[in-house]
């Protein structure tokens, strides 16, 4: 029987190659998606522009359970894939207040939605390598102890526990992925690594003089949006519910990353970057490197792409989007990161 899955956040980076992972598997897949979005769809909708047609999208909001309780009310979901979220961790920073509100209360609502229509649909929670924040190991594994060091950060501890206490007190199937950083050339402008291989691009295209960053010394374990969107499938399709690390293991710096990206159009990075106190967070993370060995021995899931590799289709992408956007299509100054 044709599996039903839903996905919350199914126009962002994630939400977009999920819905292709699960199509090419044959799953009916639905989305959840503000009303504002399907009123500015042209906008709103880029990433899934070229499967829009297969799939089946419903106006709702994380901020409003009644709206959750329709659209699960009236489709047996087989799957829930909870990823929507305020995920910049600046920004809640600037308004911790509604990134704990839709990031806490919103995975909630699903969850007691579920519980409530549908305890049987199966739950991916969209956890986050930031519930480590101070680390207490390295590397940091499924009991590393959290520290989380922005509003974000918390709020993705909250949601993760949350998700548990539905596991162990109602007998859901309900799983956190605990994801490190990933990417790709879907990213939204406001992250460091798009915000990089976009400014690069700009560079060499003769459209920007220079790249304004905050930490550079920052390391993170980055890895491939599309390869983490099949470890979130596989953690559903398990005997039982259980969290997972999915990192690739190794860490760069900021700094490292910028190499890479301007070196592979030829230019120094040196040359172009500047530090920039605004882009500077009032806690930082410093260190981010995953062990994802229980994924890989459980899960059978591997990463494909390396950090060149990713890193090089990041900028070869941007250089071919501006150039044919004409420019349009850049980051362009973000308030606070
Ligand atoms: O790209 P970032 O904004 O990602 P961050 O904060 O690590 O969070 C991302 O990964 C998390 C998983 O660990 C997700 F949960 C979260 O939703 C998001 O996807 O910043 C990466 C690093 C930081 O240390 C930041 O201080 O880059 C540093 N950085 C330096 N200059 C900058 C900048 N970050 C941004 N966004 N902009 C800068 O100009």
């Amino acid at each position: 029987m044709t599996k039903k899955a839903l996905i919350t956040g199914i126009t962002g980076q994630d939400g977009s190659y999920l819905a292709e992972h699960l199509l090419a598997r044959g799953y009916e897949v639905h989305g959840l998606v503000r009303r504002v979005a399907l009123e500015d769809s042209s906008r709103r909708f880029g990433r899934i522009n070229s499967i829009r047609d297969q799939l089946t999208l419903h106006a709702a909001s994380l901020e409003s359970y009644p709206s959750l309780f329709h659209v699960i009310s009236r489709n047996p979901f087989d799957e829930c894939y909870h990823l929507a979220a305020q995920s910049f961790v600046a920004e809640s920073f600037s308004d911790g207040f509604s990134t704990m509100n839709t990031n806490i209360n919103g995975t909630h609502y699903m969850l007691a939605a579920l519980r409530e229509i549908r305890p049987e649909c199966r739950f991916y929670f969209a956890g986050s390598s930031e519930m480590f924040g101070r680390v207490r190991e390295i590397p940091q594994r499924e009991s590393t102890p959290f520290y989380p060091r922005s509003p974000y950060g918390i709020s993705k501890c909250a949601g993760f526990e949350l998700t548990r206490n539905y596991r162990e007190a109602y007998g859901m199937f309900c799983c956190s992925g605990i994801l490190f950083n990933h990417e790709g050339p879907r990213r939204g402008f406001e992250f460091v690594t798009r915000k990089i291989t976009s400014t690069v691009a700009a560079i060499k295209l003769g459209m920007a003089s220079e790249l304004r960053l905050g930490n550079l010394d920052a390391k993170r374990d980055w890895g491939h949006s599309a390869d983490y969107v099949r470890a979130m499938h596989l953690m559903l399709q398990q005997d039982e519910p259980d969290d997972y690390v999915i990192a690739t293991g190794e860490t760069h710096t900021v700094r490292e990353f910028c190499e890479m990206a301007f070196e592979q159009v030829g230019l120094d990075y040196r040359r172009y970057v500047v530090v920039d106190e605004r882009f500077y967070r009032p806690a930082e993370v410093e260190i981010l490197v995953g062990d994802a060995s229980k994924a890989r021995r459980e899960l059978g899931w591997a990463p494909q792409y390396d950090f060149r590799e990713l890193v090089a289709e990041m900028v070869r992408s941007d250089l071919e989007q501006l150039t044919r956007s004409g420019g349009a299509l850049r980051y362009a100054a973000w308030p606070v990161g």
